[in-house]
C-alpha cells in the first residue's frame, strides 16, 4: 500500500507538509496569568514538523478554564506569550492552529470569577472531577446560563479568536468536543432547557453553530475548525441518540464552510468502538477537511487514508512522547513510549525531554 501520510495537503490557504495532526493536548504548563510557559516554544518548535499543530485548550475567559494552570487567550500577556509560541514553529516550517476552550460545567468555584458557580446550559452536576489546587476534586455545582449571557459568551469566542490571529496562529480548532461547554449544550444529557438552545435537535445546536459562524465571521472560515466527539463519556456526558444530533450539526458546520472537521472517533483516548456511531456518514455530509483521532497507529491511519475515510489522522499520546514522530512513521523507527505521570503539570520532564533519533 502506497501511503498518503507523508504526501503533502492544502488545508484553505496553507499547504501541510505531511497529513498528520498533532492533537490538541492538555499540559497544565502555563505560569502565572494563565500565559503558556517558558518552555512552550521549545514543545511545539519540537514538534514543527507535523502537518499540523492544533495547541493544548485555551480558555477563551476566566469563566471557560475547569483546570489549574491550564493557558488562555484572553489577555494582552498570553497573546505575548503565544506568540513566542507560533513564531518558534514557523521558524521551522511548521503550522499552528489553537483549540478555543470553554469548559462550561467542568469546573470550580476556585477558578470563577468571584468564586461563582461554573455556567452550564442546565443546572445539573457533572459526576467529574477536574484538577485544581494541587489535587483531583469533584467539580462544582453550576448554574444554568441565562438566554440574556449567550451574546456575552459568543463574543469571548469572537474576541479570543481576534487575540489568535494577533498572535499570529494560523487559524483556531472550536473545542466542541469532550463534554465541555459546546457538547454539554448539544447532548440531552446536559441539556435540559426549555428556551431557544434546549430540546429540539436543532435547539441543542444552536450554540455550536452559532459559535462556528461568529468564529468563522471574525478569522475567515479558512481558519475555523472545529472538534465534535459524539459518542464519548468523557466528563460525564451523553446524548439519547447521537447520530441524528451530529448529522445536523455537521451538515450546519458544512454550510458554514469551516475549513475543517476534527472527530474523536468512540471514547476519546479510549476505545475506538465504545458505542455505534457511523462516522462516514459525517465524513460524506461535511464539505471540508475531515480529520480522524484516537488511537490511530501508522497501518489503520495509511488505511483511513487510502479508504479515502479522511484527510487528515491526528494523534495524541505518541506526539507527546515522539517530538520527530513524522520522521518515525515515516522510517519505521522505534517510538518512544510515554509517560502518563508528566502529561498534566511539572516541567522539562515529560515535554521537552523526549528524545528525537540520532
Ligand atoms: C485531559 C485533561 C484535562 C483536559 C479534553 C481539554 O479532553 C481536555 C482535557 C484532557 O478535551
Amino acid at each position: 500500500m502506497t501511503s498518503r501520510l507523508f504526501e503533502p495537503y492544502q488545508l484553505g490557504a496553507i499547504t501541510l507538509t505531511n497529513r498528520t495532526v498533532m492533537a490538541p493536548l492538555t499540559r497544565n504548563r502555563a505560569v502565572a496569568g494563565f500565559v503558556p510557559g517558558p518552555l512552550a516554544p521549545e514543545y511545539y518548535g519540537q514538534r514543527a514538523s507535523a502537518g499540523l499543530l492544533v495547541t493544548e485548550a485555551s480558555q477563551i475567559s476566566q469563566q471557560g478554564q475547569g483546570y489549574q494552570d491550564t493557558p488562555g487567550i484572553y489577555t494582552r500577556e498570553q497573546v505575548e506569550g503565544w506568540k513566542k509560541v507560533t513564531e518558534r514553529v514557523h521558524s521551522r516550517g511548521g503550522h499552528i492552529f489553537i483549540q478555543l476552550w470553554h469548559v462550561g460545567r467542568i469546573s470550580h468555584t476556585d477558578l470563577q470569577p468571584g468564586h461563582g458557580a461554573p455556567v452550564a446550559p442546565s443546572a445539573i452536576r457533572a459526576r467529574s472531577k477536574t484538577f485544581v489546587g494541587g489535587q483531583f476534586t469533584e467539580v462544582s455545582q453550576p448554574r444554568a446560563l441565562e438566554l440574556s449571557e449567550i451574546p456575552h459568551l459568543i463574543d469571548d469566542y469572537k474576541r479570543a479568536a481576534a487575540n489568535a490571529m494577533e498572535a499570529g496562529f494560523d487559524g483556531v480548532e472550536i473545542h466542541g468536543a469532550n463534554g465541555y461547554l459546546l457538547d454539554q449544550f448539544a447532548k440531552d444529557g446536559a441539556n435540559k432547557r426549555t428556551d431557544a438552545y434546549g430540546g429540539s435537535i436543532e435547539n441543542r445546536a444552536r450554540l455550536m453553530l452559532e459559535v462556528s459562524k461568529a468564529v468563522a465571521e471574525t478569522v475567515g472560515t479558512e481558519r475555523t475548525g472545529i472538534r465534535i466527539s459524539p459518542v464519548t463519556p468523557a466528563n460525564d456526558i451523553s446524548d439519547s441518540n447521537p447520530q441524528p444530533l451530529f448529522d445536523h450539526i455537521v451538515d450546519g458546520l458544512s454550510t458554514l464552510k469551516l475549513v475543517y472537521l476534527h472527530v474523536v472517533e468512540g471514547a476519546t483516548g479510549g476505545p475506538r468502538d465504545i458505542a455505534p456511531f457511523d462516522y462516514l456518514s459525517l465524513r460524506k455530509r461535511f464539505q471540508g477537511t475531515y480529520i480522524a483521532n484516537n488511537g490511530y497507529d501508522l497501518k489503520l491511519a495509511e488505511e483511513t487514508l487510502a479508504n479515502n475515510a479522511a484527510d487528515l489522522i491526528a494523534f495524541g499520546k505518541l506526539f507527546i512522547s515522539n517530538p520527530d514522530l513524522v520522521e518515525r512513521l515515516k522510517t519505521n523507527a522505534a517510538l518512544n513510549p510515554w509517560d502518563s505521570a508528566t502529561f498534566y503539570g511539572g516541567g522539562a520532564k515529560g515535554y521537552t525531554d523526549y528524545p528525537a533519533l540520532a
